[in-house]
């Protein structure tokens, strides 16, 4: 009810994409708080007088290691977490992994909060429905993208 819920946040989730056009971005298995053990892009809650893009930046960068460019919006999606008793309103924004010599080298995401986040792995949005999509196992506003915005994740499958 309404006693113990708390007010809807907004959350910022980031499909980082490799810069020569693969079609696959950093996903990471969850740990230590609600969702644990699901698939999440990484990203975070929206901060006092950010912009998505701002938060976006700020995110990767503290989770990753990863600074970001031509990071765009994406779509929003409506998530209540019935378990937990949370409502996130998420934010999905896509960006490209800056490579720290200008192209040529692989990026790699660090994994700068290890009790966050069991590691950060490249996947497609094909791959991630196959592997990841049973259910339980991606975390609810990435469920919740497939389900409320399939034409857009359409556009996510052939990029
Ligand atoms: P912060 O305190 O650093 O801002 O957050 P965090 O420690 O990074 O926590 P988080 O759980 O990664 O993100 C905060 C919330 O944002 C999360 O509990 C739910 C919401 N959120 C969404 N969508 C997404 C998403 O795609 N990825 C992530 N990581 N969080 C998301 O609503
Ligand atoms: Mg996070
Ligand atoms: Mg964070």
């Amino acid at each position: 009810d309404s006693n113990t819920a708390t007010p809807p946040r907004v959350g910022v989730g980031v499909f980082v994409y490799h810069g020569d056009g693969s079609p696959e971005f950093i996903i990471g298995q969850r740990k230590g708080s609600h969702g644990a053990g699901t698939f999440a892009l990484p990203g975070g809650h929206l901060e006092h007088g950010e912009s998505f893009e701002e938060c976006a930046a700020r995110e990767i960068l503290e989770e990753t290691g990863l600074v970001i460019d031509k990071v765009k919006f994406l779509t929003a999606t409506n998530s209540v977490f019935h378990d937990t008793r949370k409502h996130y309103v998420t934010i999905f924004m896509t960006a490209v992994a800056r490579s720290s010599d200008g192209g040529s080298s692989t990026i790699e995401p660090e994994l700068i909060e290890p009790d966050k986040c069991e590691g950060w792995t490249w996947t497609t949005f094909n791959d991630m429905n196959q592997k990841y999509g049973g259910q339980q196992s991606l975390f609810l506003p990435l469920l919740d993208l497939v389900k409320q915005r399939p034409d857009i994740c359409q556009t996510l499958g052939s990029r």
